[in-house]
């Protein structure tokens, strides 16, 4: 686990940097984790080295930099372009995977069967699949809403929203916006709340949000649609839609900084927007704050670190004395080694603090 370099401003590498990233989100858009993470590392490698890397022979010297990766830089930095990725803009099955891919609650193996079915676009989901299920339209419906970046002044005042509405009911619950809002982004996918109330069961905490503040939020207009729920009694989530209310979306829209942007935002004033409520008892929103702050890349690389110390972290705990049975099959819970405290979860992993603005990677 390394710090993010300094160097990101005239980086040597950014032409590199910008077409690798271009491939990362490309492989992310098609679901492929592992790419996905080779590229995001091997372009974290590339930040943190102040030397222009022209050849595959000094790009493989890197950390996190295997043949073909550096190949492919090899080839940017020396023609200024990579034919695979511009292979991805051509292919008829590729635009329509990553296009099908971009609606909420579609995973490959559903897109892959309607491209198989020979659908190319929305339009032909619409007209010729004849039981599409109520979320799949919804996310067909508002798929440019959920696929563009919401400002981070929006996600403030969305956040404010509910928080408002929560300690109405009650002023004891806190709510903290996570995810990559947390991280100090300028733009988020979705909003991520986490909420919590200190000394109180989960069922409760439930209870309030799920029968109270959740309903009435869809009175006012706020809450447009629910698309995931889990079951009443266990559940700890609530994945929906949002809506910021007209009146309110004006200054968000002229604090905009390029025009182009702000146009964008001009054409569709008030778009829907992904919102995740996140149920967490006091006692392990320290555990919960890590997993829900990220980004994911992290949180893979902290698990993995606990489990090379014999140990087992996961969105409830850090715990010691795991039982795992063949195939890594955790057999047992362990002993709770801490769960309350961000910063205690951190030193007890032997990970040095890392606030959040400095877990990006
Ligand atoms: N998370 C994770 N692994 C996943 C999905 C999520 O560890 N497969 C954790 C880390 C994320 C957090 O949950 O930071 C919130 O998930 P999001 O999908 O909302 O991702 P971010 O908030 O990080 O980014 P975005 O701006 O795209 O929402
Ligand atoms: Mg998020
Ligand atoms: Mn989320």
């Amino acid at each position: 686990l390394q710090k993010p370099g300094d160097d990101v401003l005239n980086n040597p590498n950014q032409k590199v940097i910008d077409i690798l990233q271009q491939m990362a989100t490309y492989y992310d858009s098609t679901n492929d984790t592992w790419r996905t993470i080779s590229y995001r590392k091997a372009i974290a490698t590339l930040r943190r080295t102040n030397r222009r890397i022209t050849t595959s022979a000094e790009a493989i010297q890197l950390p996190f930099i295997g043949q073909r990766l550096a190949d492919k830089i090899e080839e940017i930095a020396v023609t200024h372009r990579l034919r695979r990725l511009e292979a991805t803009r051509h292919d008829p099955t590729d635009v329509a995977l990553r296009t099908f891919l971009q609606i909420y609650g579609v995973g490959t193996q559903q897109a892959m069967l309607w491209i198989q079915q020979g659908h190319r676009s929305l339009q032909d989901l619409l007209t010729s699949v004849p039981n599409l299920t109520a979320n799949q339209r919804i996310g067909i419906a508002h798929l440019e809403d959920f696929a563009s970046r919401i400002p981070r002044a929006e996600v403030t005042r969305l956040g404010a929203i509910v928080t408002k509405a929560l300690q109405d009911i009650d002023a004891a619950f806190q709510v903290t916006i996570g995810g990559s809002y947390r991280r100090g982004a300028a733009d988020s996918g979705d909003i991520d709340l986490i909420i919590t109330r200190p000394d109180t069961e989960i069922g409760h905490i439930r209870t309030v949000v799920l029968e109270t503040l959740v309903p009435r939020l869809f009175l006012r207009g706020f809450l447009t649609a629910t698309l995931a729920s889990t079951n009443r009694r266990t559940g700890t989530k609530w994945h929906g839609a949002c809506q910021l209310p007209l009146s309110r979306y004006a200054p968000i829209i002229t604090a905009i900084d390029t025009a182009e942007e702000r146009a964008k935002a001009l054409r569709n004033p008030n778009p829907w927007r992904r919102i995740d409520l996140l149920l967490v008892p006091s006692s392990e929103i320290g555990a919960a704050m890590i997993y829900f702050t990220g980004n994911d890349i992290l949180n893979r690389s902290m698990r993995l670190l606990a489990r090379k110390k014999g140990m087992c972290l996961n969105q409830r705990g850090l715990f010691k004395n795991v039982l795992r049975g063949a195939g890594q099959v955790k057999l047992a819970e362990g002993n709770l080694v801490e769960s309350k405290d961000e910063r205690k979860i951190f030193e007890a992993l032997g990970v040095p603090w890392r606030t959040p603005e400095e877990r990006q990677i």
